[in-house]
């Protein structure tokens, strides 16, 4: 039998200094204790000690020349986190919080979340602690081809394939992508979210956003309502962002805010046209990190600093960063009757946070489930890649769909509890664990 107390300390101990790996961990394992207690199989195979262990890690140099022709360094990493059920398949992300415990973390929740989606895909993560904020599209291109030179020893399109995350868009994908090919003289779509012209799927921009949208359909469905008249508040204006906020329209509902490390912008219309998706395009593509001239542009209020969680609305929905959302930011929300939360960042909310929005018994759909529709359509991505074909737009969007809707069924069939609630937390960990864990003893160790 394992013991909660007992696994976390041997794990802190085995893991020092990574704080957020442990936090995903933790969350997994409060999940999925019972279930894996209640098999003996599961216990004689050290399970849990051998899930929680990444495959491999690599580590690398990162150095480039910036536009005054200084040399920088930076770290590179890329987690091989678990291949059981397919090739190792997870984004990289550039940002300056990228530490080996945030690609742990990210890497051990994509091995759940790739399970989920029901597509032949292991669990991996990489980036680096490149910030490129201010940086110019030339220094962009630098870091890149430097990136990829050491990347591409470890990747392959039957082994290892990464897409974007935070930092990493199609502009990052294309010179990662072009670099790969000059090294590799290649065009295996080692990497997806590529361009539509080179290989890339229509909707793969789009995918994690209307994911999000769809599962929170299914789930608001599931209650006996619709997204009709709903309000939402968005965190973010990434990728992530647009891609709900469009779907969100087309359902029936209202994004009322969209954020950025400066405050939130309160959007009392909606973020609802053309013009203001494009803009937020625009705004991403700048490399600011600002949203503040949104609130300019269409004259809305913008407060600074702020976070949105504390407007008034039907569903809340982080689509920014982890740990995005703290307790305090989920008792505002739950004293001012937020019906559901869709968490679409990864780990999006803190563990006291989660444990306050499930106490008070409000549907919360977590990234992993919430966020999968990315990963899915990069899955499809790699299928039209080996088939040497593309899909169109509607083929794509139906399967991305259906996808999502399985995902709910299956937090459904695993999440539901005795008084009726649904769990969607636990219902998403024991659905992903059990594929993961059980092709594991399928293969042996
Ligand atoms: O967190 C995620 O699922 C992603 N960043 C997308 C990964 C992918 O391989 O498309």
């Amino acid at each position: 039998m394992y013991d909660r107390k007992k696994f976390i300390s041997e794990l802190e101990m085995r893991n020092p200094g990574e704080p957020e790996f442990i936090q995903a961990v933790s969350e997994v394992l409060d999940s999925v204790l019972d279930f894996v207690n209640a098999d003996p199989e599961y216990i004689d195979a050290r399970i849990l000690e051998r899930i929680t262990e990444p495959d491999r890690v690599f580590m690398f140099k990162v150095e480039w020349e910036n536009d005054e022709g200084e040399i920088c360094v930076n770290k590179g990493y890329r987690v091989q986190f678990n291949n059981s059920i397919g090739p190792y398949k997870g984004g990289l992300r550039f940002h300056p919080s990228v530490t080996l415990s945030t690609m742990k973390f990210l890497g051990f929740e994509q091995t759940f979340k790739n399970s989920l989606t029901t597509l032949p895909m292991g669990g991996g993560k990489g980036g680096s602690d490149f910030n490129p904020k201010g940086k110019s599209d030339s220094e962009i291109l630098r870091f890149c081809r430097s990136f990829m030179t050491e990347l591409q020893k470890y990747i392959g399109p039957e082994t290892d394939v990464p897409a974007g995350d935070v930092g990493v868009g199609s502009r990052e994908i294309g010179y990662l992508y072009g670099q790969y090919k000059r090294l590799r003289s290649e065009n295996t779509g080692v990497l997806t979210g590529k361009g539509r012209n080179w290989g890339g799927s229509l909707i793969r921009p789009e995918a994690t956003g209307y994911g999000s949208m769809y599962f929170a359909n299914e789930i608001v469905l599931k209650h006996g309502e619709t997204l009709e008249g709903k309000t939402i508040a968005v965190s973010g204006f990434g990728n992530v962002a647009w891609g709900a906020c469009i779907k969100a329209s087309e359902l029936g509902a209202k994004v009322v805010t969209i954020s950025g490390p400066d405050g939130y912008v309160y959007d009392p219309d909606g973020v609802s046209t053309q013009e203001k998706w494009d803009y937020m395009l625009e705004l991403r593509a700048s490399n600011n990190d600002v949203v503040e001239p949104y609130a300019k542009r269409f004259g809305v209020e913008f407060f600074p600093g702020k976070k949105p969680w504390e407007r008034k609305v039907d569903i809340a929905c982080p689509c920014a960063f982890q740990n995005e959302l703290n307790l305090e930011d989920a008792k505002a929300l739950v004293a001012s009757g937020v019906k559901y939360v869709i968490e679409t960042s990864n780990m999006g909310c803190t563990a006291e946070a989660m444990s306050c929005f499930i106490e008070n018994k409000i549907p919360f759909g977590p990234g992993k489930a919430a966020n999968a529709g990315g990963v899915a359509v990069s899955g499809l991505e790699m299928s039209q890649n080996s088939l040497k074909y593309s899909w169109e737009a509607s083929e794509v969007d139906a399967k991305l769909k259906r996808i999502m809707r399985d995902i709910h069924e299956a937090c459904v069939a695993d999440g539901t509890e005795a008084d009726g609630y649904i769990n969607y937390v636990k219902g998403a960990n024991i659905a992903g664990f059990r594929k993961v864990a059980d092709s594991m003893l399928d293969l042996g160790y």
